[in-house]
């Protein structure tokens, strides 16, 4: 079972007024919805939506690139959303052309001069062109991804056989998105979410929250990306003025109330993180290689080789083997398991015993992992693990600092205390790091918890730049323009390499502190025009947990549901 407070099992909810879903004044947002009704209209001659639904984009707060290692995350829902309209035709009974014609999938975007519309056969079958980049790609992502579920659940047969089913002529698909791209908060997974429960409520299908994170997780990789599932289950399971704490295997969503003194920001750094296309060298590379970690770890621990092999996660290393799943301990191995710097592949298949890699990720059946193991020849395993268990436990001890535990007890643990012991310190002069022996100069002591919790996202983001290597110039820069400006803490959020930072400071100075990095980090930026200040609204902002997904009524006299 998930977490308390997890919603798992709820439907989307069927929103009853807009501001049950938005806090942006109610007249925009209505005439969005018309935008996107009339854009429909346009594009599929006249034919009426059927079904509108929404999910939003996400600030990770803390917890980067440990979801696909079973570990628990902190996002929370952002404002900003991707809104999706749909309809499906019906084929004419007894129409004998009509019968024969071939069902189509027909996509298209408000902005169709930037996004341009796409027709693809209505066949769940078909593959996902991951070589050509288009954004239609995540549409069948979330095509595709209920079908799956139809299989998973096996009503798929009898789902195809349906009248229903069997008479549809055209699914049509208006969307408009607001969350930026590449920008580390999830465009890509709002609009595969927008898409999964606008076509399972035109469908007539109905899965649960924890089914459709589950489904829109797996889906997405069909995108091309190893995804590891926060973006899509904070997207589905979000809740106003609530962050959450998204556990896996299984899927759940716990309440986790914010400070209320403190502000979130959110600053793009305007390098666009080109998540796709640069998956071999960023993001799947660290699937790889935490997965590589966990296999020598699991042989560090005296397992068969072959056994090792089928290790996937450094949690499930960590659980079997380090005092059940301790993270002072899991990080202690890890200085003993793995070597520092980098292994080459030749090194890991012939001296670490591991065989040939392509082997043991399947590259036959699996395209991501084939491309990162023709296009690398090392990889760091070390770093990678220390960051990803030293992570993990900075998002327990945000949580618990969050929830009123003092920070002088959050960091504490056994083996933490057996440290302390060893080298002769007071207990309670905690550390936030991964190493206990090691920085002093960030005592958890006598410090209240906003600081706690800012020391947190500064250490993450320590991690994330040097360890993990998913930082970037732009990313430093903005994080320090931050902190000078008067921020508590700062860091990169979503998968790095460009998108976006988060910051935290206290609510009656965040004004201040928006016009500051304006001035040293973006007017710059408007001057040479690598952003553009008719975007400004969109680059710079406060931000505070939003709902998740919905589904919502359009009436065609009166507008979307007022
Ligand atoms: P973004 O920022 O959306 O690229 C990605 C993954 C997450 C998570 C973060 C890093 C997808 C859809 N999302 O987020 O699952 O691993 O990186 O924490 O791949």
């Amino acid at each position: 079972m998930g977490a308390v407070g997890s919603k798992q099992h709820a439907r989307v909810s069927k929103a009853s007024k807009l501001s049950d879903v938005y806090d942006d004044n109610e007249n925009s947002v209505a005439a969005r919805y018309d935008t996107l009704v009339s854009a429909f209209k346009t594009q599929f001659e006249g034919e009426k939506p059927k079904t509108i639904a929404r999910s939003p984009g996400r600030v990770n707060l803390i917890g980067e690139h440990i979801d696909y290692e079973g570990y628990s995350v902190l996002p929370m829902a952002i404002g900003l959303d991707v809104i999706v309209a749909v309809s499906v035709a019906l084929k004419e009974e007894g129409n004998v052309e009509e019968d024969e014609a071939e069902a189509t999938l027909s996509i298209a975007n408000v902005d169709g001069e930037k996004y341009t519309p796409k027709e693809f056969p209505f066949d769940h079958e078909q593959e996902v062109d991951v070589k050509s980049h288009h954004w239609t790609n995540y549409v069948l992502c979330g095509f595709k991804g209920i079908f799956d579920q139809l299989k998973k659940q096996n009503k798929l047969e009898s789902v195809l056989e349906s009248a229903f089913m069997k008479r549809v002529k055209k699914v049509m698909v208006m969307v408009d998105g607001k969350v930026p791209l590449g920008s580390g908060l999830s465009s890509s997974s709002a609009l595969n979410c927008a898409v999964t429960v606008a076509l399972m409520d035109a469908f007539e299908l109905s899965f649960t929250k924890g089914e459709l994170s589950e489904l829109t997780c797996l889906s997405e990789r069909y995108s091309g990306t190893q995804s590891g599932g926060m973006d899509q289950a904070i997207s589905i399971m979000g809740e106003k003025d609530l962050a959450k704490r998204i556990d896996f295997n299984p899927i759940g969503a716990m309440d986790v109330p914010l400070p209320t003194n403190l502000t979130f920001l959110i600053g793009n750094s305007c390098a666009v993180s080109k998540k796709a296309e640069s998956a071999h060298k960023h993001y799947n590379l660290r699937v790889v290689e935490c997965r590589l970690a966990a296999i020598l770890m699991a042989k560090h621990y005296g397992e068969d080789i072959e056994k090792a092999k089928t290790r996937v996660t450094l949690r499930e290393v960590a659980d079997l083997y380090c005092n059940k799943g301790d993270l002072w301990t899991a990080l202690g191995a890890v200085r003993k398991a793995l070597n520092e710097g980098s292994y080459t592949k030749k090194q890991l298949e012939n001296d670490e015993g591991l065989g040939d890699l392509r082997k043991i990720f399947d590259c036959e059946n699996n395209e991501a992992f084939n491309v990162v193991l023709q296009k690398n020849d090392t990889f760091k395993l070390r770093d990678r693990a220390r960051h990803v268990f030293s992570e993990a436990r900075r998002v327990h001890e945000f949580q618990k600092i969050c929830e009123g535990q003092s920070p002088r007890y959050a960091v504490s643990g056994p083996i933490y205390e057996h440290w302390c012991k060893v080298i002769g310190l007071e207990p309670d002069v905690g550390v936030a790091s991964d190493d206990p022996t090691k920085d002093f100069g960030h005592p958890m002591y006598g410090i209240g918890k906003e600081d706690a919790l800012a020391k947190l996202m500064h250490l993450s983001h320590e991690s994330c730049k040097t360890q993990y290597e998913c930082s970037c110039d732009e990313l430093d820069e903005l994080v320090n323009a931050f902190m000078s400006a008067g921020a508590l803490g700062a860091r990169l959020t979503g998968a790095g390499w460009g998108g976006c930072v988060v910051a935290v400071c206290e609510s009656d100075i965040a004004e201040e502190i928006l016009a500051d990095v304006k001035k040293s980090f973006y007017e710059k930026r408007f001057q040479s025009g690598v952003a553009n200040i008719a975007d400004e609204t969109n680059l710079l902002f406060k931000t505070a947990p939003s709902a998740g997904a919905a589904i919502l009524h359009y009436d065609d006299e009166k507008g979307v549901i007022v």
